[in-house]
């Protein structure tokens, strides 16, 4: 049976990270809105534990909590080798905690930056404390992480994308787009990052085509 990806009805919210990884993989799932009455009886029902969306369903099984639902999508891309040439969504078996650190961390980054609340939402610190505190760190991890050969591409952590760097390309992007590209242009590693992912071609043409002004 096809995915399903429950969301808050008009929102992109945690959920946007999913369907950035969806599209990369070209794994094909219904988008379910999900408005206020129909989320307090999923809330009743026990098919969300803790009130919050977005949520996965596949297979008879509930996923919550977007890191968690990012790694089972690439679990399940990997399995069927959904990945360019020898990619792995995952990463190789040891580098999979650190890639789900990373995708942790993107996490956090989010929950601080509260993208999700639109550009009204905006933490006051956003500009001072919490886009310079976490971007750095990003660019940090991807610059320690270059090989210097121009002729790879760099990611998060070892020599795939994974699903840590779907994570950090889409918050970066929520970024950008909420607040503007010249957020993200006093680091340019970073910056680099995001539109390398933004031009790969799936990629591309979900951020072409999803519906605008959401947030
Ligand atoms: N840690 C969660 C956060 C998800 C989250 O905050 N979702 C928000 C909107 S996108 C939500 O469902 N809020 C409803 C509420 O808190 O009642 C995740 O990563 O999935």
């Amino acid at each position: 049976m096809a995915m399903k990806l429950y969301y808050h009805e008009g929102k992109r919210g945690f959920a946007e990270k999913v369907r950035v990884m969806l599209a990369e993989t070209g794994i094909k799932y219904e988008d379910v809105p999900v408005n206020r009455d129909q989320m307090q009886q999923m809330i009743k029902d026990g098919v969300v534990n803790f009130g919050m969306l977005p949520a996965l369903e596949h297979d008879g099984k509930i996923i919550e909590q977007s890191p968690s639902i990012m790694e089972y999508i690439a679990e399940y891309a990997d399995k069927l080798g959904l990945g360019q040439a020898t990619n792995k969504y995952c990463g190789e078996a040891d580098e999979r905690p650190i890639v789900r650190s990373f995708a942790m961390a993107v996490n956090d980054f989010q929950t601080e930056a509260k993208t999700h609340l639109g550009k009204d939402g905006a933490p006051s610190n956003l500009d001072s404390v919490i886009i310079p505190k976490w971007f750095t760190y990003f660019q940090n991890i991807l610059e320690r992480n270059d090989d210097d050969d121009v002729r790879t591409d760099e990611y998060m952590y070892g020599k795939h994308l994974t699903f840590a760097d779907i994570a950090l390309f889409e918050a970066v992007n929520a970024v950008t787009e909420l607040h503007g590209l010249n957020k993200v242009r006093p680091y340019p590693k970073l910056k680099e990052f995001h539109d390398k992912i933004a031009a790969r071609a799936r990629i591309e043409q979900f951020l072409a085509t999803r519906e605008q002004g959401q947030y």
